[in-house]
């Protein structure tokens, strides 16, 4: 078929709110769009273990550990979901991973922050998750097949972990004055930066023109910005909290709230590898794959044996 009609039939497609799979054709851009977005979320889940890894040994309970422990697993798993929906689009395990580890290739800015306190796992699970469900529900009907059925089921798992990081908020907001003043200061620290995960404003976001037009992303950043904030407020009253942004006020007449402006200079600089634990999270993952190499040898000569083995049979 001329390339004419190919594009043609892949716009037609598209128009039909019908899936692009992997052996359809598909523009070259499309396919690159993709395997920047795909693998940028895949690391995002990958390097998102780090900071909540980091508080298993310390939980305050084996209830605690135990729950914790299922959500940073699960978060590895939605990483794995989602390097193979890249790899449906002609890129390697290996490239992708090199693009992270060489810094070429972004995961999500709220990674490059510290988690000091055992509320600050609460705020991750509340306000973090919260915000990457608001984003990936609208990604379960985009417009690539592999990635839309990826997040169909990492969108049931991550609804689990927002109820768990609200049930920690909870008991820290609903307990002593000190546990109450913890809560406090993780909502804090974490507020703007889960604001910032939506990305740039919309004026300022070179990639949502096309991400619109090919329906991968469904809705825009400030949309679900926007709604993030109608979502998580009033969560936080009824928590006895209050969010730190003095321009925050609800807004009859647009039916949701005015709310400030998030510091796009710092969000820049933490995109642009100069964040508070930029470096240490690289090192983290880089140190992670290498002393990882003799798993991966080892099950690739088994896998290479056992086929040997079942030729011969
Ligand atoms: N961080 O033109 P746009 C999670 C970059 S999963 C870093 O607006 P786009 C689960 C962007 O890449 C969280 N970089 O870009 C979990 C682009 O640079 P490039 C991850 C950012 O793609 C919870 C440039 O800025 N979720 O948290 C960010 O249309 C707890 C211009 O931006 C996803 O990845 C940022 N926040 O919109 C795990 C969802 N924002 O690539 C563990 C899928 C923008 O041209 C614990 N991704 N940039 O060099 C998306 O929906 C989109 O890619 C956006 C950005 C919305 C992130």
């Amino acid at each position: 078929m001329e390339t004419v009609s190919l594009e043609a039939n892949f716009d037609a497609k598209l128009t039909r709110n019908e899936m692009i799979e992997p052996k359809d054709w598909m523009p070259d851009n499309y396919r690159k769009h993709l395997i920047r977005q795909i693998s940028q979320h895949a690391h995002s889940e990958i390097v998102g273990m780090l900071p909540e890894g980091n508080w298993i040994t310390r939980a305050p309970s084996l209830r605690a550990k135990i729950v914790l422990l299922a959500k940073v697993q699960d978060e590895g798993g939605h990483g794995l979901y989602l390097y193979t929906a890249a790899e449906t689009l002609q890129i390697s395990r290996e490239e992708l991973l090199d693009q992270l580890h060489t810094g070429k290739a972004k995961y999500s800015s709220i990674f490059n922050y510290p988690t000091l306190t055992w509320a600050d796992i609460g705020a991750v699970g509340w306000l973090v998750d919260g915000a990457a469900i608001m984003n990936q529900v609208m990604l379960q009907r985009t417009s690539y097949g592999p990635y839309a059925r990826a997040m169909v089921r990492i969108c049931k798992e991550e609804s689990f972990h927002q109820r768990q990081g609200y049930e920690i908020m909870c008991r820290l907001a609903f307990g002593s004055q000190e546990q109450k003043e913890m809560a406090q200061d993780a909502l804090n620290r974490w507020w703007w930066p889960s604001l910032m995960m939506f990305g740039p404003p919309d004026a300022n976001s070179p990639n949502s023109a096309n991400a619109i037009k090919w329906k991968i992303k469904r809705e825009s950043n400030d949309q679900l910005r926007q709604r993030f904030v109608n979502q998580t407020v009033p969560q936080a009253e009824f928590l006895g909290l209050s969010v730190p942004d003095k321009e925050l006020k609800w807004n009859d007449a647009k039916g949701g709230y005015d709310f400030g402006t998030p510091d796009w200079n710092e969000f820049e600089n933490v995109i642009h590898g100069n964040g508070p634990c930029n470096k240490e999270r690289l090192a983290a993952r880089v140190e992670a794959h290498d002393k990882g190499r003799w798993v991966r040898e080892a099950a690739a000569v088994f896998a290479a044996k056992k086929k040997g083995m079942d030729k011969a049979a």
